[in-house]
């Protein structure tokens, strides 16, 4: 029997601190049910980098093999590229991508070292999926180190146009190296189009049922939406979390709680929701005593520029709104840097009446479907959600939709939220439950591992590394 391997640039330890981001919760849990091994960055910097030992821990059916990065491979495989050109460039920030030719040299020796490692880990027969944008080109070296194995992959972030695409400088032997993977999954039918699209009309590749057919081999392309353990969540929010979710509910009296919830980043779209915010209060000012907004930005790549500027920006705003609109006793936005535990975060989503999840652009966004699940279904919250995340495909009848460049219109799905009927949020809660049970996360794994590699079952082995 085949055995799974996960591959991921970060690997998240069983005992790690930080709260896990996206793709850390996706994994992990999907891994646990399976069983397999997940092989990566350990998240230390390390004199000896790719000479360093791989050290191994097994802990609740997976095992996690873990390596430390080197300075200059942190420094341009990790910040350099993929978090100052691909991250950008996928989120439509051409703007803020800044490519530099020994950065992606890094990036592609990393790419390398990772297929090292793992070369003498595969059997035969095992399955091999890797995880995003730090790994495009980890298939092709795998294949040059003569794996034949199933190589899957999947994008957590979206897949951009075309024209876009091409802002990145090796866009094409990108592509190609993308095309050494029997599957290359995404989250939306767009993404996988914009993908397929780039293949046939730059690389001129032959397109095929289900995806591309290239020289070496047929390419599957298709849309696994990533979903969450519905209940998982929903048992966490049902109990009661820390005293800081008691705090909360205390200090807003009978106030109305509008919450979000993201990583600190420029595409989660947090200024242009604040803008909102103040737009609600100006054109409702009645709403000024009666509602409070509470901002959960966990801080991340803080050492990149443009993280940097945000944050910069992000404080000065907070400042203003509460400058203009608060009270003595009360400031309407409540904006913190800080990691939440997964126990403490689902009862705050449950406790407020309002999930404000507006990205300019996401991959997926899980926190809008663990709004969803988080809530009480007597008397559900309302979610305002972007069009430009990924999400928004399969949530747009429960959700209100909004257009994140559009501050009256968010304002505007703010009142509606506010002001919803019971019954309303009861109806539309209903249908968006319904729509996370038939996408959860078991049914994001088997339908991706079910492509790459048939009816084939894997198994776990705990073997030495
Ligand atoms: P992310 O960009 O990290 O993921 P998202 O999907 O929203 O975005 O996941 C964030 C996760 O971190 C959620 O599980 C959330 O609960 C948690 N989290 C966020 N802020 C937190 C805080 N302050 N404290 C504690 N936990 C916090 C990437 C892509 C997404 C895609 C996922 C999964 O960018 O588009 O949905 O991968 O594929």
């Amino acid at each position: 029997m085949s055995r799974l391997i996960v591959i991921s640039n970060r690997v998240a330890m069983p005992a790690g601190a930080k709260s896990p981001g996206g793709l850390v919760v996706g994994v992990r849990d999907a891994l646990r049910e399976s069983g397999g091994t997940w092989l990566g960055w350990n998240g230390e910097i390390d004199g000896a980098g790719a000479d360093s030992p791989l050290s191994s821990v097994t802990n609740d059916n997976i095992t996690y093999a873990t390596f430390p990065l080197a300075q200059q491979d942190y420094d341009r495989y990790y910040r350099g590229f993929s978090n100052t050109v691909l991250w950008p460039v996928f989120h439509y920030r051409t703007d803020l991508s800044r490519y530099r030719r020994t950065d992606y040299e890094g990036y592609l020796q990393v790419n390398r070292d990772f297929a090292r490692r793992l070369a003498p880990l595969v059997r035969p027969d095992d399955v091999i999926w890797v995880h995003d944008y730090h790994l495009l080109a980890l298939g092709r070296y795998c294949r040059e180190l003569g794996m034949r194995n199933r190589i899957g992959f999947f994008l957590h972030i979206p897949f951009p146009a075309v024209e876009v695409f091409k802002t990145v400088p090796p866009h094409q032997a990108l592509a190609q190296a993308m095309c050494a993977y029997d599957v290359v999954g995404f989250q939306t039918a767009a993404d996988a189009r914009a993908f397929s699209d780039y293949c046939v009309q730059c690389l001129g590749t032959e397109s095929a049922a289900g995806g591309l057919r290239t020289a070496e081999r047929q390419v599957r392309v298709g849309t696994y939406p990533i979903g969450i353990d519905v209940d998982d969540v929903a048992t966490m929010a049902r109990k009661k979390g820390s005293s800081q979710v008691v705090a909360l509910k205390l200090g807003l009296a009978d106030r109305k709680l509008i919450i979000s919830v993201d990583r600190l980043d420029y595409s989660k779209g947090l200024l242009e929701r604040f803008a909102a915010f103040e737009q609600l209060l100006e054109i409702e000012p009645a709403h000024g005593s009666s509602v409070s907004f509470v901002q959960l930005a966990q801080s991340s790549r803080s050492d990149v520029q443009g993280y940097r500027d945000i944050r910069r920006e992000l404080d000065r705003a907070a400042g203003r709104i509460n400058g203009k609109w608060g009270e003595l006793g009360w400031a309407p936005l409540r904006y913190m840097n800080r990691d939440y535990a997964r126990a403490t975060l689902m009862p705050l989503l449950r406790a407020s009446q309002v999930g404000l999840v507006t990205p300019l652009r996401d991959g997926m966004n899980l926190v809008a479907k663990e709004y969803v699940a988080a809530q009480s279904p007597d008397d559900p919250g309302v979610l305002v959600l972007s069009q430009f995340a990924g999400a928004a495909r399969e949530m747009e009848d429960g959700a209100l939709i909004v257009n994140p460049y559009d501050t009256e219109d968010m304002a505007r799905a703010l009142s509606r939220a506010l002001h919803m009927p019971q019954a309303e949020r009861i109806e539309r809660h209903r249908g968006l439950l319904q729509g996370l049970r038939t996408h959860d996360l078991a049914a994001w794994k088997n339908r991706f591992l079910a492509d790459l590699c048939g009816k084939a079952k894997y198994q776990h082995e705990n073997y030495s590394l």
